[in-house]
């Protein structure tokens, strides 16, 4: 579902030879390097080109030996130690890596035992009951990966906003090159910023559509053609969705850019609530309804689609809204809230560095967020109990705390703020004492371990962690990894209700696999007075960039600039946490 493209495959499928051949350093490396290369390739390219395998190595995460094998790879279009092991291991380490819980252990014993090489191979021995014979699996953990598998085969054919807007956002950008095009969007699901999308839906205007849909079909982004007319064109992208594109005249851009952005329950309502008011609305434009059928009736409006609502008596409900629920009722009585523009967001209040599992180190993170616009950072690593994360004591936290004393001494117009990413532990205690919790300017909680507990037991856990007076965040709330891992089951409800009782911010975390809480727990935590912050869980620098994901789901749920804590500066949220204390 990322977009992973081929180096960064390479890279991880590196990472996870390593780990099966039992290396204990090089697999981490090559797994931010992976990361890294997935979602900066043009910065890393540019890197390259402008200072080498010399400039390559002083990004972070990245050594000598990866930057060597990044070099060969710009130069040749290859890695031949890459080729090597892929004859000694034939097995699609990268595809069946992306199941949740299939681990490189796992993939090394599936190839030695089953000769199994790829997804297919997988379902077919899943079918064939051949899983749980082997060494170490048995019928549960062969039913659980099943279920995985079946998750994973649902979500594959949809990406991932956070990989695919900035995909739109190229061919958008390369196509409004063109001299002849006047205007071009993406609609549909990206448009109004679904968590994940089906295919990229573009619009251009322009009296030579030839010459636009020529161009489309040839941008670099695509890999096949499935369609191509005059107006209209389908093809396949490089990344593994498609892409649409609708050429229109100018004219009729605001009814076409409402068509298609839908999404298709708001259109059927607002076709109705048109047609109740004596007009037909389509993708090019509103129409007063004539009384003879055969006649067209008399175009009112379709430029804008400002206009196209407008003189249907509604305010223009933002696209993040057009969902089909009650917006368009909203839209009628102007109670369409003011939603929270994209980059209000001041500080990341959820940030892991070395001292955890995160790829820098605190002063290369701060200084990467004020980079990004930020004034302020909490600094949250892992605690103890995620021993897989490198998670900090209490002796280590103590010392985390004096070296952020010292760092905020030293770097201006910035600030640092101490704090944690606590564990919840199995019963609900944190994995740190109130003492150590006591000296952090934020404290944040979350669950990492027992996803599986049943209603009732996850319920109290979560209330009894959120009822220590310390708490300041109950971070990804409902641990869902979209595609890969369910929702905890949690009865939300109680939950909201438990963070406005000890006023526990909920996070909206912006992670593009993790968008949690998302839309709809947002809403109905605002509706509760529930305040909510937006953080990145940055694991590395580049992460601070993905902060419109989660403003994107802060507007999906309707949520105004003063819903959103971190929007404000971190004078007045520190004294909002010092309310609590
Ligand atoms: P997706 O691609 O599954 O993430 O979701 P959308 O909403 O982008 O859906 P898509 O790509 O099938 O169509 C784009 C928009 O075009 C959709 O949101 C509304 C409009 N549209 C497409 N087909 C129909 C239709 O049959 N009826 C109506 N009213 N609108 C349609
Ligand atoms: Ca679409
Ligand atoms: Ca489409
Ligand atoms: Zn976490």
């Amino acid at each position: 579902m990322k977009p992973y493209n081929e180096l960064s495959k390479i890279l991880l499928e590196f990472s996870i030879y390593h780990t099966i051949k039992g290396d204990a350093f090089k697999p981490r490396a090559y797994e931010m390097a992976s990361e890294s290369i997935a979602v900066l390739d043009d910065e890393i390219k540019q890197t390259w080109k402008s200072g080498g395998i010399k400039d390559l190595k002083k990004l972070p995460g990245i050594g000598e030996s990866i930057a060597e094998k990044i070099n060969e790879y710009y130069k040749t279009g290859t890695i031949k130690s890459y080729q090597k092991i892929k004859k000694e291991f034939p097995v699609e380490m990268f595809e069946l890596s992306q199941i949740e819980g299939l681990g490189p252990k796992h993939i090394g014993e599936l190839w030695k035992f089953l000769k199994i090489k790829n997804i297919a191979d997988l379902s077919q021995a899943i079918q064939n009951n051949k899983l749980k014979n082997l060494p170490g699996w048995g019928e549960k953990s062969q039913n659980k990966l099943a279920k995985r598998l079946k998750l994973f085969k649902q979500s594959s054919d949809r990406m991932l906003l956070g990989y695919i807007l900035p995909i739109a956002d190229e061919m958008v950008n390369a196509l409004k090159q063109i001299k002849h095009v006047k205007r071009c969007a993406y609609a549909g699901s990206i448009r109004r910023r679904q968590e994940t999308c089906g295919d990229i839906d573009l619009i251009a205007t322009t009296k030579q559509p030839k010459k636009i849909i020529d161009a489309f079909c040839k941008l670099p982004q695509v890999k096949s053609i499935h369609e191509k007319g005059a107006t209209k064109a389908s093809v396949r992208l490089k990344i593994g969705v498609d892409a649409d594109i609708r050429v229109v005249r100018d004219e009729v851009y605001g009814a076409t850019l409402q068509y298609f952005t839908g999404d298709k329950r708001h259109n059927v309502l607002l076709r109705q609530y048109a047609l109740d008011k004596g007009y037909t609305l389509n993708e090019y434009g509103l129409f007063k309804l004539s009384k003879n059928t055969k006649i067209r009736g008399k175009l009112i409006a379709c430029k804008t689609e400002e206009q196209i609502y407008k003189k249907l008596g509604l305010d223009t409900p933002p696209p993040e809204l057009r969902v089909g629920d009650d917006e368009i009722q909203a839209a009628k009585t102007h109670k369409l809230p003011n939603l929270i523009p994209y980059g209000s967001v001041k500080g990341d209040l959820q940030v892991q560095t070395e001292w955890s599992d995160g790829s820098a180190s605190i002063e290369f993170m701060a200084k990467a967020a004020k980079k990004a616009g930020l004034s302020y950072l909490a600094v949250t690593d892992h605690t103890k109990s995620l021993t897989i994360a490198n998670g900090l004591t209490e002796k280590r936290l103590l010392e985390q705390v004096k070296e952020i004393d010292k760092l905020n001494k030293k770097i201006s117009g910035f600030k640092i703020l101490k704090g944690t990413e606590c564990d919840i532990l199995k019963d609900g205690s944190l994995d740190l004492p109130d003492e150590s919790l006591k000296k952090l300017d934020f404290v944040g909680v979350s669950i990492h371990s027992y996803f599986d507990l049943n209603r009732s037991e996850q319920t109290k856990r979560v209330i009894k962690a959120l009822s220590n007076p310390h708490v300041n965040c109950f971070f990804h709330p409902t641990c869902r990894l979209i595609g890969k891992r369910h929702e905890i089951n949690l009865d939300m409800e109680k939950v909201i209700a438990t963070a406005k009782k000890y006023h526990v911010l909920l996070e909206i975390n912006c992670m593009p696999d993790r968008m949690d809480l998302n839309d709809r727990w947002t809403r109905s935590a605002i509706k509760a007075g529930v305040k909510l912050v937006i953080n990145t869980d940055a694991h590395s620098p580049e992460h601070f960039n993905l902060l419109y994901l989660g403003e994107s789901i802060a507007r999906r749920g309707w949520a105004t600039k003063k819903d959103i804590l971190n929007t404000k500066d971190v004078k007045q949220l520190l004294k909002y946490l010092k309310k609590k204390k």
